[in-house]
C-alpha cells in the first residue's frame, strides 16, 4: 500500500468506525447464507482481495477525450497531480495500484523521477498507450487519413516510431505492456482498399512489435466505428486476433466493452478469445448506445457478470489452466465523461467491477455444468441468477477492510475534503 497517504489515515478510519457495526452484522448475515449454500465466506474474502484493475491516466480529467469538457475545481493539472488522484482510488479501494499513461496526453519530461513518484504513492505502471489518432503540435505529418494503415510510408514510419517511443518511456517506467488502439479507417465506401489498409497496418505493427521486450505483451484494440464511420480497419476480435497471430505470441486482443455494436455477446467474444489463448485483456466502461465510455456496471451489470462469468471459469478450468499456468488478463478500466467527479467515477467502476468478480466466485460450477450436461436451461440459468442476485457488498468491503482501505470508498471520500483541498492547492 503506499507509502504516502494522500487522505489522512485517520479520515478513513474514522469513517470505517462509523461503518463498522452495520459491517458486521450484514457480513454474519451473508456469511450464513452462503454456508447455507456450502460456501465458506473467507475463501471468497481471500479471493476477492487478490482482484486488481489498473486506472487509466485520462480518466483523472472530467471528459478529457470527448465532446464538451465542464471542468470542476481541482482537477489535476498534469501527471503527477493525476498519480495523486489515482492513490485517492487505491487507497479508498485497496484495488487499483496501477496507472496506465496515455502518450503523449501524459508524457512524463523524466520518466524515471516519475516512477519514484508513484511509487512514494504506492503506485505503479501498467500498459502503455499510444495516440496515433491525433495530429500533436509540431507533428511532422497528419494522421488524418490513418496512421498504421497510412498509404504514404513515411506517416506509418512516424507512427511506429512514436510506439516504439512510447515502449522506451514505458521500460523506463517499468510497465510491460503497450496497447495500440487505431482510429485508422474510412468514413466512405471507396475511401481506402480494405484489404491492402489491413495489410499495412499488420506490417506496421510487425515493426512495433520487433521492438517489443521479450516480457512485454501488445494488445491490440478493436472497436467497430467511431471516429471512422464506414469501416475501422481493426474493427472486431476477429481482426484483432488474425493481427495477434500474424505477429506472435506476445500478441493478444484487448476487449473494451464499450467498443461493440449493440447487443454483441461480448462474453461469447470472450471465451473465444479464451479459447484460442489471445485473451490479452480488458478496457472496462459500460454503454447504452456505443462508445459512451460510462462507468463500468452501470448500464448493463448482468453483462459485466457474465463477462467474469467466463474468466472465472477459465481460471478454475484444469484444462486451461495446464495448458496456460498464467491466465492473466490486464485489467484496466478506460472511461472518461463529463459528469461526475473523475475519482468518484473510478471508485464506483472499480467497485462494480469488483462486485461483478465476486458475484462470479459464487456461481456453484459443478450445479451449472450438470444442468448443461443435462440440457436444462432452467436450472443452469437459476444457478447463474442465485450468485448474480447474491448482494455482494459486504464481501466487497471486507475485502477492503483487510487491505486497510475503507469500508465505503465515497462516503470515506466526501467526508476527506479531498477535493476542496485540491481545489485550493491547484487553483
Ligand atoms: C478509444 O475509444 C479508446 O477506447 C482507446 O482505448 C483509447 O486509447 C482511449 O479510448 C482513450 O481515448
Ligand atoms: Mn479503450
Amino acid at each position: 500500500m503506499a507509502k504516502r497517504k494522500p487522505i489522512p489515515e485517520e479520515i478513513v478510519e474514522e469513517a470505517n468506525e462509523a461503518a463498522l457495526d452495520r459491517h458486521e452484522k450484514d457480513y454474519q448475515a451473508l456469511a450464513g447464507i452462503l454456508e447455507r449454500r456450502g460456501t465458506n465466506i473467507e475463501k471468497i474474502v481471500a479471493e476477492a482481495m487478490r482482484l486488481e484493475v489498473a486506472v487509466p491516466s485520462w480518466g483523472f480529467a472530467q471528459g478529457g477525450t470527448r465532446f464538451g469538457r465542464f471542468p470542476i475545481p481541482g482537477e489535476p493539472r498534469g501527471v503527477e497531480e493525476k498519480l495523486q488522484d489515482a492513490a485517492v482510488v487505491n487507497q479508498l479501494t485497496g484495488m487499483t495500484p496501477r496507472v496506465s499513461l496515455h502518450i503523449p496526453w501524459d508524457k512524463p519530461d523524466n520518466p524515471r523521477a516519475l516512477k519514484r513518484a508513484a511509487s512514494e504513492l504506492g503506485l505503479k505502471f501498467d500498459a502503455m498507450n499510444s495516440n496515433t489518432f491525433q495530429d500533436q503540435p509540431g507533428q511532422e505529418l497528419s494522421y488524418k487519413f490513418g496512421s498504421l494503415c497510412h498509404t504514404d510510408p513515411a506517416v506509418r514510419r512516424q507512427a511506429i516510431e512514436h510506439n516504439i517511443e512510447c515502449i522506451e518511456i514505458g521500460r523506463a517506467l517499468g510497465s510491460k505492456g503497450l496497447t495500440v488502439w487505431l482510429a485508422d479507417g474510412g468514413s466512405f465506401p471507396g475511401q481506402m482498399h480494405l484489404r491492402r489498409a489491413l495489410d499495412r497496418t499488420i506490417d506496421s505493427l510487425e515493426n512495433i512489435y520487433t521492438a517489443l521486450p521479450s516480457d512485454w505483451r501488445l494488445f491490440i484494440e478493436y472497436k467497430p466505428f467511431e471516429p471512422a464511420f464506414y469501416s475501422t480497419v481493426i474493427q472486431d476480435w476477429g481482426t484483432s486476433w488474425l493481427a495477434a497471430q500474424e505477429l506472435g505470441p506476445q500478441a493478444f486482443c484487448l476487449v473494451d466493452l464499450g467498443h461493440h455494436l449493440p447487443n454483441t455477446n461480448i462474453e461469447q467474444v470472450v471465451a473465444r478469445l479464451i479459447a484460442v489463448n489471445r485473451l490479452g485483456g480488458f478496457h472496462f466502461n459500460d454503454s447504452k448506445y456505443a462508445d459512451d465510455d460510462l462507468s463500468a456496471g452501470s448500464i448493463k451489470p448482468y453483462q459485466l457478470f457474465l463477462v467474469f462469468n467466463e474468466l472465472v471459469d477459465a481460471q478454475k478450468d484444469r484444462v486451461i489452466r495446464k495448458r496456460r499456468p498464467r491466465f492473466a488478463p490486464a485489467y484496466m478500466i478506460d472511461q472518461s465523461h463529463n459528469l461526475k467527479d473523475p475519482i468518484e467515477d473510478l471508485i464506483q467502476s472499480a467497485t462494480e467491477i469488483h462486485r461483478a468478480f465476486v458475484k462470479a466466485l459464487l456461481v456453484n460450477r459443478k450445479a451449472l455444468e450438470r444442468h448443461q450436461e443435462d440440457n436444462d436451461p432452467v436450472m443452469a440459468e437459476r444457478t447463474l441468477k442465485e450468485a448474480y442476485e447474491t448482494d455482494v457488498s459486504p464481501i466487497l468491503a471486507e475485502a477492503r477492510r483487510r487491505k486497510g482501505a475503507a469500508l465505503d470508498p465515497i462516503a470515506a471520500y466526501r467526508s476527506s475534503g479531498y477535493r476542496a483541498r485540491a481545489a485550493e492547492e491547484r487553483a
